[in-house]
């Protein structure tokens, strides 16, 4: 097996909002990437970097996509709430495409998670990685699907898979929540690099939060991949405590209650 630093990334969903950050810190770190999204790339594509226009439902264009790749980062599909039969296609069938796609690559995966997949536990609760699945929603829910998906790959075909599941990567904090949940683009971008350098991970579960004093997560397995966040929201705190950017009626019945009040209200 070829040094995984030496091979290609394959980055789906490269047109989104954290597929472009990516798109654009890797290839200034040196990777080579290959890139794929529904959408047109609205950037300039980087040096060592290709672009494909490509649904996830294509399996035989993933599959040529991640040949000779060492890491798939999956950040394709549905990723906000959406009716479920809108979530179905690119979350479950593209999925599935993209696990096939390292199987045949013999690829690691790196699957963008989501805070939705545990959404509806209480905030008073710290949790671990391996609490249970408590999805707010649809898209929350394909989410966990897609986390025993990397299971079911690694325990079956010894795919590498790991699970990042997102708070909030924005450029900063909006509400007193994301003082919990904000992920920095710096911080996530350290933490794919480290995905994708890590030694044998096998499967392994990351909270994708930055250092917040506030955060509603605990234990993960962030030491295996080497990986510690080195941003925080805690400065935004003065200007965010009591902030809310979710429907106040819900969260009044809720007692802001849960780790992803902004799905709750639909
Ligand atoms: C996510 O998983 C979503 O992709 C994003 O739109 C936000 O809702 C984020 O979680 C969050 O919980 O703040």
């Amino acid at each position: 097996m070829p040094d995984r630093a030496m091979l290609p990334i394959l980055l789906t969903g490269a047109s989104g909002a954290l597929g472009r950050v990516l798109a654009r810190n890797l290839a200034d770190a040196g990777w080579m990437l290959r890139l794929t999204d529904i959408a047109p790339f609205p950037d300039p594509v980087p040096e060592r970097a290709a672009f494909t226009q490509a649904d996830l439902a294509e399996g035989a264009t993933m599959a040529r996509l991640a040949e000779g790749c060492g890491t798939i980062l999956h950040f394709g599909g549905v990723s906000v709430e959406r009716p479920f039969h809108e979530v179905l296609g690119p979350n479950i069938t593209g999925l599935f495409n993209i696990y096939e796609a390292a199987r045949l690559a013999g690829a690691r995966v790196v699957f963008a998670s989501s805070n939705h997949t545990i959404g509806f536990h209480p905030r008073s609760e710290r949790l671990d990685v391996d609490c249970a699945f408590r999805p707010d929603g649809y898209y929350g829910l394909s989410k966990a699907y897609g986390e025993l998906m990397g299971s079911l790959y690694w325990d079956k075909h010894g795919v590498e898979s790991v699970h990042v599941r997102i708070g909030s990567c924005l450029p900063a904090p909006k509400d007193a929540r994301m003082l919990s949940t904000y992920l920095s683009y710096d911080d996530l971008s350290r933490l794919m690099m480290r995905c994708a350098l890590a030694g044998e991970v096998g499967t392994a579960v990351v909270w994708g939060a930055s250092a917040n004093a506030r955060s509603f997560w605990g234990a993960d397995d962030r030491i295996r991949l080497g990986w510690s966040p080195q941003d925080s929201a805690d400065g935004f705190a003065p200007a965010l405590e009591g902030a809310v950017t979710g429907d106040p009626v819900v969260e009044q019945h809720q007692g802001g209650a849960f780790c992803a009040i902004d799905y709750t209200r639909r």
